[in-house]
């Protein structure tokens, strides 16, 4: 068994990757520090482009673009790749050129705490109907929640078009955090979202909300009859699953399995294998605690709900979730990527059967907002925050 590394030690790695990074932009006259940002300026990566974006990794890392607090990145089938901004930017990017523009028509959003443009992703079929899908939070009577629309990309007007709402949060409550809000697409083309508690803590265990639950629909927003909840109601009709947190990271393995990362309270971060009707305990079981110091029992004092497959504490912090499929990394086929935050790493994760174990923490100096694979086989991860790069991992040439 490989052991997960300790904190302090990632910790450690990351303060020196950020003291190395201070030290080169010293040198070269442009140090532009800040908290969120850490590593070299936008103009620092486009005069070096053969740099590594991040020091210490054991593959290469190349910047491709800087953005302002980026959320998602969705690849299209041509290679490019759209890339959202929490603030309410839709960007489409050229690859590996890096060219940014900027897509109008996005929805309003309710940018604010942990609110506002989220996840993008292409449909299933975008190579012959152009759809793309975003989620984010607006609001509404009662406060705001996550909604999911719809839109035609015309990539030559620049614009998503004829956008429609198909999916939202019910209800809407006041606050801002947990939206949850990540989207998939499974083989037979169901759109798949997770749904955070919105920091409300019991709806995540009642049926007439979809707060803190996974929901799984058909392409256009209407629910599946073959649903597990399906006839108990408008609501309850959406749910795959339920019982959970703050669910940042959806995605399916190659046996077309569905799992997610998700945020704990104080500790117990958690992945999960998210099967039909389970019930993933929150907040009636974690193995985190409330942050004001009140206990939650801890997971295997309720057999009936489903464990995690992994549970972290310290926590990392888990903002994404993504399988690598590729063979450029011919050692990682079949692997879990998370991305986390607090834990200013990605994660990689093997799987085996229905368990699985983090066997490789890579520091990355900052705190990682999304990761995905990219049709070229590379996996490109995005930073958190003010300056946040898209930047490409592939193995070292030669
Ligand atoms: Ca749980
Ligand atoms: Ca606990």
């Amino acid at each position: 068994m490989t052991r997960t590394r300790p904190l302090v030690l990632t910790t450690l790695a990351a303060s020196l990757l950020w003291l190395s990074g201070c030290n080169g932009n010293a040198a070269n006259g442009t140090a532009t520090q800040d908290a969120a940002s850490p590593q070299a300026t936008a103009a620092d990566t486009g005069a070096a482009p053969a740099a590594d974006a991040i020091e210490g990794l054991p593959f290469a890392s190349t910047a491709v673009a800087t953005f302002n607090e980026p959320w998602a990145i969705g690849f299209l089938p041509d290679g490019s790749v759209l890339v959202t901004e929490k603030s309410g930017v839709l960007k489409h990017v050229t690859l590996p050129g890096g060219e940014v523009r900027e897509i109008s028509g996005v929805p309003a959003v309710a940018y604010t705490g942990q609110g506002g443009l989220g996840d993008v992703k292409p449909h299933p079929q975008f190579a012959q109907n152009g759809i793309v899908y975003l989620s984010f939070a607006e609001e509404g009577e009662g406060g705001r929640g996550a909604a999911v629309a719809r839109g035609r990309l015309d990539l030559e007007a620049g614009a998503l078009q004829d956008v429609s709402v198909v999916w939202r949060q019910v209800p809407k409550v006041d606050g801002a955090g947990h939206y949850g809000h990540r989207i998939a697409f499974d083989g037979d083309g169901k759109l798949w979202i997770s749904s955070g508690e919105r920091q409300k803590f019991d709806p995540s265990q009642n049926m007439q909300s979809n707060l803190g639950k996974v929901v799984r629909l058909n392409d256009d927003g209407s629910v599946p009859d073959d649903n597990p909840f399906a006839g108990k109601g408008e609501v309850a009709s959406q749910v795959w699953s339920l019982g959970h947190r703050n669910p940042l990271g959806i995605a399916f393995d190659a046996q077309g399995r569905l799992w997610n990362s998700e945020m704990g309270p104080a500790g117990g971060d958690e992945l999960n294998l998210v099967k039909r009707g389970a019930n993933y305990g929150y907040p009636i079981v974690s193995n985190g605690d409330h942050y004001d110091g009140r206990e939650i029992p801890d997971h295997d004092t309720r057999p009936e709900f489903e464990k995690p497959a992994i549970t972290w504490t310290p926590v990392i912090s888990p903002s994404s979730l993504a399988f690598y499929s590729g063979t450029l990394f011919p050692a990682w086929t079949g692997n879990a990527f998370i991305g986390g935050l607090s834990g200013q790493a990605l994660v990689r994760v093997e799987i085996d059967g229905d368990s699985a174990r983090e066997a490789e923490r890579f520091p990355m100096g900052g705190r990682i907002r999304d990761v995905a694979q990219g049709p070229d086989g590379a996996l490109y991860v995005i930073e958190d925050g003010k300056d946040g790069r898209l930047i490409r991992l592939a193995p070292r040439a030669g």
